[in-house]
């Protein structure tokens, strides 16, 4: 950009000075006008066009084939809905995080659940509208391994600045065992018994919240793997103890705009243990 801004500084400087430097009359009206139409119309129309005509293949949607890993990723107010759905194989639930494996082509079909989302991830591909009512489908490949920092580019409400996630692209056997292994997942901590499972349910926090072996709501982000998140609340900030502790009591002073209720009634006692509890939930 700084090239380009250069080159044109250069061209208009030199053509100045010219301007300048040439005497009145030193060519003909004709030959002036000739000037601008070859300058100024056919040599920009003719590079334009060449421009033009020899990229148009690479802006074809890439193809994918039909055993591509599919994911359908649908903007929520304010956080991401994740659903992986592998050929011939059980679909997989997730949210706020998305993983994909590096060197194969993916195709995210993008969705939104109430109002106008944006799909963004500036280092894997280029920005596109989560239309309520229609699939857009975007196809990224990941070249390399690594967490790519993704964004809600359509103002969407209150936390619509808040409403941010991760890309995890991970080399390709280990995304096939973390995907399976996901297929399968143990009780969360191991226990859907013991005390954070007893508050969770007493609560009304399973009204919202899928964990599975315990609940299978829908209305919230899955919480099954709340643990293996770094972040908390779709990006909103790091998963730490104390953060999700507040999360859980005063969600809506947390996150402005967050459909979830507070719960000023809960003792910090209580939610520390829910916490705890969802923490062991890897
Ligand atoms: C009325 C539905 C509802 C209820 C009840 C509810 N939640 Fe939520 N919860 C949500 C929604 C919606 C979000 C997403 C908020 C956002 O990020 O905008 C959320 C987000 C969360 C998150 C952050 C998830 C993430 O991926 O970072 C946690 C943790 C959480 N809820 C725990 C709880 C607990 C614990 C309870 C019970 C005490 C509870 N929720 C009750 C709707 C609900
Ligand atoms: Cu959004």
């Amino acid at each position: 950009m700084v090239l380009g801004a250069v080159v044109i500084a250069g061209a208009l400087g030199a053509l100045m000075v010219v301007a300048q430097r040439s005497r009145e009359g030193a060519i003909t009206h004709r030959q002036g006008m000739r000037l601008v139409l070859w300058a100024g119309g056919v040599v920009p129309t003719v590079v334009l066009l060449t421009l033009l005509i020899s990229t148009l293949p690479a802006m074809r949607p890439i193809a994918v084939k039909p055993d591509d890993l599919r994911i359908t990723v649908t903007g929520e107010q304010f956080w991401w809905r994740v659903r992986y759905q592998p050929a011939g194989q059980p679909a997989v639930g997730d949210a706020n995080e998305l993983r994909v494996p590096v060197g194969r082509d993916v195709e995210l079909l993008l969705e939104a659940g109430d109002v106008l989302h944006s799909f963004w991830v500036p280092g894997l591909a280029g920005k596109l509208d989560m239309v309520p009512g229609r699939t857009n489908r975007l196809v990224v490949h990941a070249t390399r391994a690594g967490r790519f920092r993704g964004q809600c580019a359509e103002f969407c409400g209150l936390s619509h600045a808040l409403m941010a996630f991760d890309v995890v692209a991970m080399e390709p056997a280990a995304f096939d065992a973390w995907l399976a292994a996901r297929r399968t997942p143990a009780p969360v901590g191991g226990d859907v018994g013991g005390e954070g499972a007893r508050l969770f349910a007493a609560n009304g926090c399973g009204g919202c919240h899928r964990v599975a072996g315990l609940s299978d709501a829908t209305i919230g982000p899955d919480l099954t793997h709340l643990g293996s998140r770094p972040s908390l609340g779709a990006g909103m900030q790091k998963r730490t103890h104390a953060n999700l502790v507040r999360f859980i009591r005063e969600a809506p002073t947390a996150k402005p705009g967050a459909r979830m209720p507070a719960y000023p009634q809960m003792t910090n006692e209580d939610a520390a243990t829910i916490a705890r509890w969802l923490e062991q939930s890897k």
